[in-house]
């Protein structure tokens, strides 16, 4: 017999990850005002995101970068994961229509049934929220009611009920409202249109504490920038892993839209 390296070593995840455009600093705005964005300043919090989650034991893939799509950081949005089933979005952005090729290769390459959303019909995948087999999807200035029932198609048989939920406060469902690893759907709420559509539901003491990424049963990643929803979790039981990415948070963007978690 011989010794085997794996045995006790817990399996890697992976994650799809997107390097920072060139041009981020002209990334989309809809709810703040712009203010400067340090390119080299978000490399280094990109760069610190990877090792948050390689340290957790995420390993990331990255997609092909696309230095002059200036939103393609926010791979979260270009393409969408249910099980092993991919679904390459339909941004509802113009100057985001271009980032979906490469996510879709990416998908492929893993391997991947993939299923394509089409205009007219319009789906951003940060307003996909999925708890358990439910999955909301917000109805947003980006998703409209033609993605939604493609979504709803696509989903169908492989069991998942595809709720429409409206996200007139913010620019995505998911940056109102994600849910802990126990399916406890957690949000700001004056930035939440509606929190009686979730059965179960705990507000959150800042706007940044809202997004989460599950990265087990019992740890969450999540941005610096909310210390006392971070010890609201703790003290929920869970473990907090923190990282610093304003530079995203000053485009609208979260922990959650900065990678596509395979699992
Ligand atoms: C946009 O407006 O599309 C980007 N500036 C931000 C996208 C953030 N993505 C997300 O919340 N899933």
């Amino acid at each position: 017999s011989h010794a085997d390296a794996s045995v006790g070593a817990p399996a890697r995840r992976r994650a799809l990850v997107r390097r920072p455009a060139l041009n981020l600093a002209e990334g989309q705005l809809t709810h703040i005002e712009r203010s400067p964005i340090d390119l080299a300043l978000a490399v280094e919090q990109w760069r610190g995101y990877l090792a948050a989650l390689a340290d957790e034991g995420w390993d990331t893939i990255e997609v092909e970068p696309a230095l002059h799509l200036p939103d393609s950081v926010f791979i979260e949005d270009a393409v969408i994961l249910f099980g092993n089933l991919a679904v390459v979005a339909s941004p509802g952005a113009p100057s985001r229509r271009g980032e979906t090729v490469a996510a879709e290769t990416a998908v492929r390459a893993l391997g991947l049934p993939v299923h394509r959303l089409e205009l007219p019909g319009t789906l951003d995948g940060g307003d996909v929220l999925k708890v358990g087999r439910t999955v909301y999807v917000g109805r947003s200035l980006r998703t409209n009611d033609a993605g939604i029932a493609q979504l709803r198609e696509i989903l169908a048989p492989a069991g998942y009920t595809v709720l429409a939920v409206p996200v007139t406060k913010v620019l995505h469902l998911k940056t109102a409202v994600t849910a802990l690893p126990d399916g406890t759907v957690i949000g700001y709420p004056p930035l939440v249109d509606d929190p009686s559509v979730f059965p179960s539901f705990l507000p959150v003491p800042e706007p940044e504490g809202t997004a989460v990424v599950v990265l087990d049963d019992h740890t969450v990643l999540m941005s610096s920038a909310a210390p006392r929803s971070a010890q609201l979790f703790a003290a929920h039981g869970y473990r907090v892993v923190t990282v610093d990415i304003s530079e995203f948070e000053k485009l609208e963007g979260c922990v959650t839209c900065l990678s596509v978690r395979v699992r």
